[in-house]
């Protein structure tokens, strides 16, 4: 680790919580914006009223850290992310400033309650699962530990969906989140860019003899930032989201167009307007829309120009660029950054192709996120080149310098077919430009999420390029912040722990393993257990309110929350949950724990079998939800519109952790340590972060089954397997694949659900069937179940179990994580406030 280049020796303390001035701050607020006191004023403009005071404190933080910053210039990091998923602001600014109880207490000697304050706040949904979410974890760990930071995205109008639940399907509606203004967010028009779309590039030699590219005809658009305040826990430190919002560059001037100069100006306006209209709602898919690619070059663009103008405001010498920032691609999505970076270094700078390379190559790095086929973006040569002119020469170029390295390395290396490899490894090939490919060529950093998903790109994915390339590749398993995901989203158990351990966890989370001595105290053991209990009426209560099911708490919450995609398996679970009424409707009398399967997930707008998927589970949860036969020994609840403010309730009261993805498809998972840190067991298989997770907590406290990932992957090698074996062989696959035909769960409907049987047979050999290997894992997952309920019957070894998963989780702070990117990746130093 490098030393901290402290502005003083000793951190200060947080300044001092002044109670009667917030209160003060709070009457004040709801006054001047809306004419009222606070016995008129309503829930919403309260909300407003106490973010604005509490805004004003961090305000203050925000500039001290700027300045301190501005003074010891030290290197930041730019997280280049097309997703934030950020979820509420309020209530995490009160945790990490480290007045959340004085503020409750405040509010509540004004007769107002934080909890339904908070409520108030619509999510920040910048982002659609693992991806965004993980972006903000990294924000939130980033301030806490005082490294100097950014986070740049865009600032979508409407951002992920609302998911409303109508008979059963799911239905999209816009998230309209600024739709009352968002208190927290400053906009800085003094740094507006300038992004040029279209056209074309000409050249010419001017004085000096060097050719200069200029791009003509274009079409333009203002970037416009807003900032959001990231606030550090309890260190004074503030660091800034930088998301872009789009505006025209000019306004209508009617008289001095002619009739083309008029429809253009009408172009530029509805470019501005569509394109930070929305998020696009695709998890691990890549849909390949030349709106997207205009998102992707907006932000990048004003987020370039304004790193490069930011370093040159205290910098003489651009050469070193690198030595002050570096930029993190989050994903591919941000790629265009290399090929932007090198525009502006040779044509706003003057720098030859070689400076601008050497530079460029040591300031960009990328994180692979997944090795889902479906979601590696290739561009056609043709939108590319048209949208982005100039970009493209420059991405030709680099591609051109590439293929001559290939050939140079390879061509007299016996064995190796030189064309096979410019085939798998060029950036253009085909006719696609290949962004990951790209970010690999022009970076000096490669890295996984999770040690399994690092080893299958070095062996499998990316082999080519890790043999070309080894000292680039690196991994950095994921993290969450326990600020938000235990602190925050279970106050009882945070105190808990708080009790028994102190309070080092929550910028230490590793401290938590102190816990371990208790995993085997029985009074220890019945205090979790009662808080888990708590949690669970919380969540019950919940679920009675937005979706008129009524759980018992005493039953096992065994939850399943994530998107839905297939690889993640949710009909796995929803399939077994069948087999388990249809055992209980032939066995009344048998002996079984009372269970409750609880699933939240959205599924991607175009995405058929996800939807289906939904409407499956909510056919299920309609059926036996209301067989008196059951006597609510099952009961299903699909939880409408999950977001992260209601992940914070539900992992709080999960038992049961469902990680159950088809080995080697999911790159981490992140949802596997925010229920492990909650104490929740995991079911799953040997996919992503599970391994380590198990590593951690030791096999004895997880229930793991199925195919490991190097079987699921030889399998593929050879074409796959016959689930038409399963369905002949094992009575029970049989009859739970002939309930999605035969009108069980769909009596007005019966070929309702007749794509999903197909998807795991398809009789039609029209395409492979069962890709996710849902029926040849059924039956180990079926066991694991059971063993899952065995264990639950032995109370005192089941909380010893989640006493151990709670204690074991230090190693999933997103804390360590960024500590890895600072230490082995960015090198970049502390800062400590005067
Ligand atoms: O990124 C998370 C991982 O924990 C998950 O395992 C992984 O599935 C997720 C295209 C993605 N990978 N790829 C995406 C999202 C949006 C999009 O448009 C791809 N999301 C992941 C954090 O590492």
């Amino acid at each position: 680790m490098k030393k901290s280049v402290a502005a003083s020796e000793k951190p200060v303390k947080a300044k001092e919580f002044d109670k009667e001035l917030f209160k003060r701050s709070v009457e004040y607020n709801v006054r001047t914006l809306y004419r009222k006191n606070l016995e008129e004023a309503d829930a919403q403009q309260i909300f407003q009223a106490v973010s604005y005071a509490i805004k004003d404190r961090i305000v203050e933080n925000w500039m001290e850290t700027q300045k301190a910053y501005e003074k010891e210039d030290p290197k930041m990091v730019y997280y280049m992310s097309m997703e934030f998923l950020m979820g509420r602001a309020l209530g995490n600014n009160l945790i990490n400033l480290k007045a959340y109880k004085p503020v409750a207490e405040a509010l509540e000697e004004l007769g107002l309650d934080l909890n339904l304050i908070e409520d108030q706040e619509p999510d920040a949904a910048l982002g659609n699962g693992g991806l965004g979410r993980l972006a903000a974890c990294f924000l939130d760990s980033l301030a806490t530990l005082g490294y100097p930071a950014y986070g740049c995205g865009i600032r979508y109008r409407y951002g992920m969906f609302k998911q409303e639940i109508r008979d059963g399907y799911q239905v999209e509606v816009p998230d309209n989140w600024l739709m009352n203004g968002n208190p927290f967010e400053l906009r800085r028009p003094e740094y507006a860019k300038i992004v040029k779309f279209g056209g074309y590039v000409s050249v010419h030699t001017d004085e000096n003899g060097r050719n200069v590219f200029t791009q003509e005809g274009y079409q333009s658009v203002k970037a416009i930032p807003f900032d959001f305040p990231i606030v550090g826990y309890g260190n004074g430190i503030v660091n800034t989201l930088r998301i872009w919002d789009a505006e025209p560059v000019e306004c209508f001037q009617l008289d001095s167009f002619d009739k083309g100069d008029y429809q253009k100006a009408v172009e530029q306006e509805n470019l501005a307007r569509n394109i930070v209209e929305v998020l696009y709602p695709n998890d691990n898919h890549y849909a390949g829309k030349e709106l997207r690619l205009k998102q992707q070059y907006f932000f990048i663009s004003a987020s370039v120009q304004e790193a490069v103008e930011k370093y040159m405001r205290k910098h003489d010498d651009i050469h070193k660029f690198y030595e002050k920032v570096t930029f993190q691609l989050n994903d591919t999505h941000p790629t265009v950054a290399i090929a932007e970076l090198m525009r502006v270094l040779m044509d706003d700078y003057y720098l030859t192709w070689e400076e601008a390379w050497e530079i460029t190559t040591k300031t960009c790095a990328y994180t692979n996120h997944t090795i889902m086929a479906e979601a590696l973006e290739k561009w056609p040569i043709e939108l590319f080149s048209r949208l982005l002119p100039r970009i493209y020469q420059i991405v030709e170029e680099i591609n051109r310098r590439f293929v001559l390295d290939i050939q140079q390395k390879y061509s007299n290396v016996p064995g190796v077919d030189v064309q096979e490899k410019i085939r798998k490894m060029a950036i253009i090939y085909d006719g696609q430009v290949k962004m990951a490919n790209m970010a690999i060529v022009s970076g000096y950093s490669v890295n996984g999420v999770a040690r399994l998903h690092t080893e299958i790109l070095e062996k499998q994915e990316l082999k080519d390029f890790y043999e070309m390339f080894p000292e680039r590749f690196n991994n950095k398993t994921n993290g969450i912040t326990q600020r938000r995901f235990l602190l925050h989203a279970n106050p009882l158990l945070a105190d808990w722990v708080t009790a028994h351990v102190g309070d080092d966890w929550i910028t230490d989370l590793p401290q938590i393993s102190r816990l371990k001595v208790y995993a085997d105290d029985k009074k220890a053991q019945q205090e979790f257990m009662n808080i888990k209990y708590q949690n669970k009426v919380r969540l019950a209560k919940y679920i009675l309110e937005h979706n008129g099911i009524e759980v018992d708490p005493r039953s096992i919450f065994d939850v399943q929350v994530k998107r839905l995609h297939e690889y993640k398996r949710q009909l796995l679970n929803i399939l077994h949950v069948m087999h388990l009424y249809n055992e209980l409707k032939e066995h009344p009398e048998l002996d079984f724990y009372p269970r409750t399967f609880i699933f939240g997930a959205k599924a991607a707008a175009g995405y058929r079998n996800a939807k289906l998927t939904i409407k499956l589970i909510n056919s299920v949860a309609d059926v036996v939800n209301n067989d008196p036969a059951i006597n609510g020994k099952i009961k299903v609840v699909f939880i409408e519109n999950y977001n992260v403010s209601n992940a914070e309730i539900i992992f709080a009261a999960a038992d049961v952790s469902e990680q159950i993805s088809t080995a080697s498809k999911e790159a981490s998972g992140t949802g596997n340590m925010k229920f492990m840190l909650n104490g929740a067991l995991t079911l799953g298989t040997m996919d992503g972060a599970n391994v380590e997770i198990v590593e951690e907590v030791g096999e004895e406290n997880a229930f793991i089954f199925g195919l490991s990932a190097q079987e699921v992957i030889n399998y593929e090698n050879h074409g796959g397997y016959d689930p038409m074996e399963i369905f002949n062989n094992d009575q029970d696959v049989r009859k739970v694949l002939m309930q999605l035909i035969n009108g069980t769960f769909a009596p007005g409907d019966p070929e309702l659900f007749r794509p999903l049987y197909n998807s795991l047979l398809n009789t039609q050999c029209t395409a492979k069937a069962d890709t996710y290997f849902i029926l040849k894992d059924f039956k180990s997952y079926a066991e694991a179940q059971k063993r899952v309920e065995a264990a639950y019957r032995d109370e005192d070894n089941w909380a010893k179990s989640a006493i151990l998963n709670v204690a074991c989780s230090g190693k999933f702070t997103s804390d360590r994580t960024i500590q890895q990117y600072v230490d082995e990746i960015w090198h970049l130093d502390k800062v400590v406030l005067k």
